[in-house]
């Protein structure tokens, strides 16, 4: 039991559940239904996951209404967003609706930090420790972490010399910081950066933007919706439609790839199929293109070459434009996650913002009143660092969950990481984790994850309880075979060649590997129901 001392004052659960975002609450609502007691905690005050904590200017999702909300009727008829992409207000507005509607808060506890966790195999029950130094039993544990939890913050010299003000995206305040005429430096350009700078860039006096890589924007074609046009939809089995398309798409969109590859059309055509896909707007360009834009690098240059000529027509600036848009790709089109964008590209063309390219003119140290480049000092009231996260398994690895071995996460994946299914783990029975490592997540509209998650949770425990099982973990041969079929798929495409998040490569020293499943969501579910066959094939139970 490792440092924990159990005393017979914990109180005990069936299900605890950490966060309090998407994935907790599809689940929450779920499994209360089979019956079991279930709490919630959650280390924010209020609902909403990363959109309780990603509060930055602009923040906004970018997966279009009616796929990024809980895909439950009870919830959508009665909710209608008033954006084709909701902003954060709006996101965080429609969970104090589904707390309401679901009664959820009477099972979350906010403000609570989850430390760490022990198996009790006397129990077969979780012993889980928080930092208010209580402790409560459960069954099954369930994180819900997200897969962006962990701020990253690059170690640049000097940041706590700067007397100004200093905001990371991950972790902006709750309440508004003023920018209007103020000079800002903004490291960066990932979703959280470009969205910030569209945002803010018109009021500021000055922006300063030091990137180090392109992020290859696709526009967002944002609208406002109608209420009653929207009513119709739901009415008329719209809603209910588009929602079903997610099981069946490669990243849990309503749209896939097109069974066509690049060059089976003629350039004609594909000029006409590219301009469509652009003008629709969100990812479709992305996801809802040729099959081998992924696979054949060629076909990607196509796809590159269009993208580069309708953005180049919004930058006058031909220095701007081979920072923003360079001629050779900086990576091959949609290895790194583009981010939708509505004005940056007029944004970044204002006369007073500049784009400093970090490799070219690298910051050598942050100063008391700006930050200091290979050629000069730039003074700045404001320092933001849209820098990112230790994506994906920083969230679970910075928790001290213990196995059956009393290794932590991150000694277990001290030389690669390791999960079955990406849903649980070998030596660490009865915990499931839902959007987390080696799972669609990264390439998947996160309600999509927890929808059909959610779904195999429910199913999977209601029938272990129903033949008395209390113990539930994930055989080591299933976890090295998932790692093979992952880094297999992984491989045949051209994700590698991109220093992403995807595979941890955001970060200096990091081991670089899959962290996202990149065979598609019917796959994977596909994958995850026949580990259950044969009564459990690839999981211990007993
Ligand atoms: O983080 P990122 P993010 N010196 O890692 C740069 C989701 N999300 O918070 O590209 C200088 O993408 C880094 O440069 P490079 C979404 O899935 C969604 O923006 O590594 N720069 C990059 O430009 C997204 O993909 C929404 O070369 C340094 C930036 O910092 C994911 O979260 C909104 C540096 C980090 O970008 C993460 O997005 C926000 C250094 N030392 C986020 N180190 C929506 O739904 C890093 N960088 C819209």
């Amino acid at each position: 039991m490792g440092s924990i001392q159990p005393s017979n004052d914990i109180p005990e659960v069936d299900v605890l559940l950490v966060g309090a975002g998407f994935g907790s609450y599809t689940v929450l609502n779920r499994l209360r239904k089979l019956g079991l007691n279930c709490k919630v905690y959650e280390k924010g005050s209020k609902s909403g996951g990363i959109w309780y904590w990603n509060c930055y200017p602009g923040a906004r999702v970018d997966s279009a209404t009616p796929i990024y909300q809980i895909f439950d009727k009870e919830l959508w008829e009665d909710f209608t967003f008033t954006e084709r992409y909701p902003g954060q207000k709006e996101l965080r507005r429609y969970f104090d609706y589904v707390d309401k509607k679901w009664n959820l808060s009477k099972d979350v506890v906010f403000d609570k930090h989850v430390d760490g966790a022990t198996f009790d195999t006397s129990r077969n029950q979780w012993l889980v420790e928080c930092s208010d130094d209580t402790q409560v039993y459960c069954r099954w544990f369930i994180p819900c972490l997200g897969f962006a939890s962990k701020k990253y913050t690059p170690p640049v010299e000097g940041l706590g010399n700067f007397k100004g003000e200093i905001y990371h995206t991950a972790v902006w305040p709750q309440h508004d910081v003023n920018v209007r005429g103020k000079r800002v430096a903004q490291i960066g350009t990932g979703a959280s950066g470009i969205q910030v700078l569209q945002t803010i860039g018109p009021k500021v006096k000055h922006l300063t933007v030091f990137q180090r890589t392109p992020n290859l924007c696709l526009p967002m074609n944002q609208q406002k919706l109608n209420p009653e046009e929207e009513e119709k939809k739901k009415k008329n089995g719209w809603y209910q439609q588009e929602i079903e398309k997610t099981r069946n798409t490669f990243a849990g969109f309503t749209y896939t790839f097109v069974d066509k590859n690049t060059f089976d059309d003629t350039p004609e055509e594909r000029e006409r199929f590219y301009q469509e896909l652009i003008d629709d707007g969100g990812f479709r360009f992305w996801l809802n293109g040729y099959k081998d834009i992924f696979t054949n690098q060629e076909a990607n240059n196509e796809a590159y070459k269009f993208w580069r000529k309708t953005v180049l027509k919004r930058i006058p600036d031909p220095k701007k434009q081979a920072l923003l848009a360079p001629e050779v790709p900086p990576h091959p089109f949609g290895t790194k996650r583009p981010c939708l964008e509505q004005n940056v590209y007029e944004v970044f063309s204002l006369p007073h913002v500049d784009i400093i390219d970090i490799n070219e003119n690298p910051i050598v140290e942050v100063t008391s009143k700006g930050l200091r480049t290979k050629e000069g000092e730039i003074e700045a009231d404001i320092l933001i660092l849209a820098t990112g996260f230790d994506s994906v398994t920083g969230s679970l690895a910075q928790l001290n969950i213990r196995g059956l071995d009393g290794k932590t996460i991150a000694e277990h994946w001290k030389d690669g990481t390791r999960t079955s299914f990406g849903i649980a783990m070998a030596n660490f029975p009865n915990m499931l984790f839902l959007y987390g490592p080696q799972a669609p997540t990264g390439f998947s509209n996160g309600p999509t994850s927890a929808h059909y998650q959610s779904e195999w949770v429910e199913r999977t425990l209601k029938d272990l309880m129903a033949k008395g099982v209390t113990y539930f973990e994930a055989r080591k041969e299933a976890e090295d075979q998932w790692c093979k079929r992952l880094s297999d798929v992984w491989d045949a495409s051209l994700f590698p060649l991109a220093k992403s998040w995807y595979q941890g490569a955001n970060i200096p020293g990091r081991k670089v590997e899959p962290l996202n499943w990149a065979g598609g969501f019917p796959e994977y579910l596909e994958l995850l129901d026949k580990s259950c066959e044969n009564n459990y094939q690839d999981w211990i139970v007993a």
